[in-house]
């Protein structure tokens, strides 16, 4: 199972787990190893590397919780499927993003409620007496969860939005609906590990890395805010892409 020998160097002062997780991941994303194929075992490591089992269970662990490979009880590790690749530039909703990708948006809506928020109504810039309505759902791509995400939508802008089964529809395209059409966004990205919660309805172990998006959605004077989000997305399963121009 070993295909190719990767050069590991003893007298450097990387560690050699890290060498040889460096040198994996290298081999994965060049496609020496293809989607699910099976990585050599910690022994196979072990035997090729002459190094100890401890060292090769750490560069295979540490591949796993940056989720380039997946480990099946007693079957060994195989390489996960490649991160989807997500632009920062258009203001797209979840459904949309998945389309693209020829993948099946799905959701499973965990809370839909009227309420009063202060800190949301802060972030709106609106009264803190208006109402919103909460929708939290978890996110589905092919039936595989995604991301973990709460959003706070200005209820008079769309009364009885509440009413809608959100398990099936899109939100944005309801909105779209309601004659509100959405022109700008900023969000924000940041660093996050699951907690015990998040990793559940994730479907990952506490602990792997989470990319945490704020967005706060405006329509299309750009003015009007109409959206607070917290998205939770799985770092393991996604990196962001942005191109950057030269000032
Ligand atoms: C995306 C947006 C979220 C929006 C949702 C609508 C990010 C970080 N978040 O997940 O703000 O509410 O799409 O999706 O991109 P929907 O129209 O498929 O329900």
């Amino acid at each position: 199972m070993l295909k190719k020998q990767v050069y590991v160097d003893r007298a450097s002062p990387v560690p050699v787990y890290y060498q040889l997780k460096e040198a994996l991941k290298e081999q994965i994303e060049s496609g020496v190893y293809k989607p699910h194929e099976r990585l050599p075992s910690e022994r196979e490591l072990e035997e090729a590397y002459r190094i100890s089992r401890m060292t090769a269970r750490r560069a295979l662990e540490e591949l796993e919780a940056e989720g380039y490979i997946y480990r099946a009880q007693g079957r060994g590790s195989f390489v996960a499927e490649p991160k989807i690749r997500q632009g920062l530039l258009w203001l797209t909703s979840f459904t949309e993003d998945m389309k693209e990708r020829g993948m099946c948006a799905g959701a499973r809506v965990l809370e839909v409620r009227v309420l009063k928020d202060e800190k949301v109504a802060r972030r709106l810039k609106v009264d803190p007496d208006e109402e919103f309505v909460k929708l939290q759902r978890l996110r589905t791509a092919d039936g595989e969860p995604m991301a973990l995400e709460v959003s706070f939508l200005r209820r008079k802008l769309c009364p009885g939005l509440e009413e809608y089964d959100f398990n099936d529809r899109s939100l944005y395209k309801t909105l779209e609906e309601f004659g509100l059409h959405l022109g700008r966004a900023e969000q924000t990205v940041e660093a996050k590990v699951a907690d015990d919660f998040e990793a559940e309805l994730l479907g990952v172990k506490p602990g792997t890395p989470l990319l945490s998006m704020e967005r706060v959605t405006y329509l299309a004077d750009g003015q009007t805010p109409i959206e607070y989000v917290r998205s939770l997305y799985r770092g393991d399963r996604y990196k962001l892409f942005v191109e950057l121009k030269r000032r």
